[in-house]
C-alpha cells in the first residue's frame, strides 16, 4: 500500500529543502538524496515490484508524478541559481571608470622607432602640401619592373634581389608573375595611372629584398617622394630635400652634395650625400667635414610617364627614395637594423616613443 499522507510529508521536505539550497553544490546533494541511485523517490519506486497490480496502479502514478515534479522543481531552482551566480559576478567586476589611476608602474607599450620615423617624415611633407599614397605589398611584375623601365632581362632586375611568389600566389596572379615588391615605385605608377597631375605624393612601406646582415634585413623600409607637373624642375628637387633634411634632422640648416648615379626610373639620376661630423662616438647631421650617402633621387624617365599614360612632352617631374630603417638608426642611434624586428621587449623599452605624443612640426618632431 502507499501511504499518501507519508508521501505528501517526503515531497514537502524535498520541496523544502530544494527551495533553501543556498547554491548549486546544495542543489545537487538534495537532487541526489531524492532521485539519485538510493535516493528518498528512487528507493520508494523500487518497492512498486513488490506491490500486488491493484496498489501498483495508485502508487506507480503518484510516486512517478512525484519524481517529474520534483525534477522539475529542481531545474527551476538550479536556473535561479545560476542567474544569481552571475548577477553576483557582474556586480563584484563592475569597473569605476572614475576611480583615481593606480600609482606605482605601470605596463604600457610605446610606439616602433619605424612608426615614430614615418610619422615624423610624412608630417614634414604634408607640412610642404604633399598628399601621402600606399599600396599592396605583392605586386605584379610590370609594376614593379616593366613600367619602372627595367627592360626585360635587364641586370637592374636581378640587382633587385626579388622575392618571387609561387605561379598560382597573390590577389592578382593573372597579371604575370608576382613579387614582394623590392620598392615602393609600384605605388606612384598606379597614381600617376589614375590621378591627373599636378601629382604630389610620398609613399611610405614595407619593402623586401632577399638580403640579410648588420645592414640589410630581408624587410625593410622606403619611402619614397614623387612630383610630376608641367614645369618641375631639379631645383625644386633640391629645395624640397634640403627643406626635409632640416626638419627631419633638426638642425638649422644642412649641406648637400648631388653625385651622378644611375637609376632605370630616373634621368638624370643622383645620389645625395648631407654634410656630417664623426668625430664623435655619434654621427652629427648638418655640421663637419665628413659626407654621408642618404638617399637616392632624379627626373623622372620620360618612358615612366609615357608608360602611365601621360605625355612626356607635357610633363615631367622628379622622384626620390630612401631607406626609412637607415635614417631612423642614424637619427636616434641604434647600431644594429636587426634589432628593429627582433621584438625584444628591452629594446623596445628603450628606443620605443611615448604613445599619443604625435610627432609636429610646431611640438617637436622627437619630443
Ligand atoms: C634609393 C633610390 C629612388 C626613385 C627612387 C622613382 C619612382 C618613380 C619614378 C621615378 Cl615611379 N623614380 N623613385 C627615384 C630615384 C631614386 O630611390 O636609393 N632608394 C633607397
Amino acid at each position: 500500500m502507499v501511504d499518501t499522507k507519508a508521501l505528501d510529508a517526503l515531497k514537502s521536505e524535498i520541496l523544502t529543502a530544494v527551495e533553501n539550497a543556498a547554491d548549486l553544490k546544495e542543489l545537487d546533494a538534495v537532487r541526489v538524496g531524492a532521485l539519485g541511485k538510493k535516493g528518498s523517490i528512487s528507493e520508494q519506486l523500487k518497492g512498486l515490484g513488490k506491490m500486488t497490480p491493484e496498489e501498483r496502479q495508485v502508487a506507480g502514478p503518484a510516486l512517478n508524478g512525484l519524481k517529474t515534479e520534483v525534477a522539475a522543481q529542481i531545474d527551476a531552482k538550479a536556473e535561479d541559481l545560476e542567474n544569481a551566480a552571475l548577477e553576483a559576478k557582474l556586480a563584484s567586476e563592475k569597473v569605476d571608470i572614475t576611480l583615481p589611476l593606480q600609482k606605482g608602474p605601470m605596463q604600457r607599450g610605446s610606439i616602433h622607432p619605424i612608426s615614430q620615423t614615418i610619422d615624423e617624415i610624412t608630417a614634414i611633407f604634408s607640412d610642404m602640401g604633399f598628399a601621402i599614397a600606399e599600396g599592396p605589398d605583392i605586386e605584379s611584375d610590370y609594376y614593379n619592373f616593366t613600367a619602372l623601365n627595367f627592360p626585360e632581362g635587364h641586370p637592374a632586375r636581378e640587382m633587385h634581389d626579388t622575392f618571387f611568389m609561387k605561379q598560382d600566389e597573390g590577389e592578382g596572379s593573372n597579371q604575370g608573375k608576382m613579387v614582394l615588391r623590392t620598392h615602393t615605385s609600384p605605388v606612384q605608377i598606379r597614381t600617376m595611372e589614375t590621378q591627373e597631375p599636378p601629382i604630389r605624393i610620398v609613399i611610405p612601406g614595407r619593402t623586401y629584398r632577399c638580403d640579410s646582415d648588420q645592414t640589410h634585413t630581408p624587410m625593410f623600409h622606403q619611402l619614397e617622394g614623387l612630383v610630376i607637373d608641367k614645369s618641375s624642375h631639379i631645383g625644386q628637387l633640391r629645395w624640397v630635400l634640403e627643406e626635409f633634411l632640416t626638419a627631419f634632422f633638426e638642425v638649422d640648416h644642412v649641406k648637400t652634395r648631388f653625385r651622378p648615379s644611375f637609376f632605370p626610373f630616373t634621368e638624370p639620376s643622383m645620389e645625395v650625400d648631407v654634410q656630417c661630423d664623426r668625430s664623435g662616438n655619434e654621427v652629427k647631421i648638418g655640421e663637419g667635414s665628413d659626407w654621408m650617402e642618404i638617399l637616392g633621387c632624379g627626373m623622372v624617365h620620360p618612358n615612366v610617364i609615357r608608360n602611365c599614360g601621360l605625355d612626356p612632352d607635357v610633363y615631367q617631374g622628379f622622384a626620390w627614395g630612401m631607406g626609412i630603417d637607415r635614417i631612423a638608426m642614424l637619427k636616434y642611434g641604434m647600431p644594429d637594423l636587426r634589432d628593429f624586428f627582433g621584438a625584444d621587449q628591452r629594446w623596445l623599452d628603450h628606443y620605443g616613443f611615448r604613445p599619443l605624443d604625435l610627432p609636429t612640426l610646431f611640438g617637436g618632431l622627437s619630443s
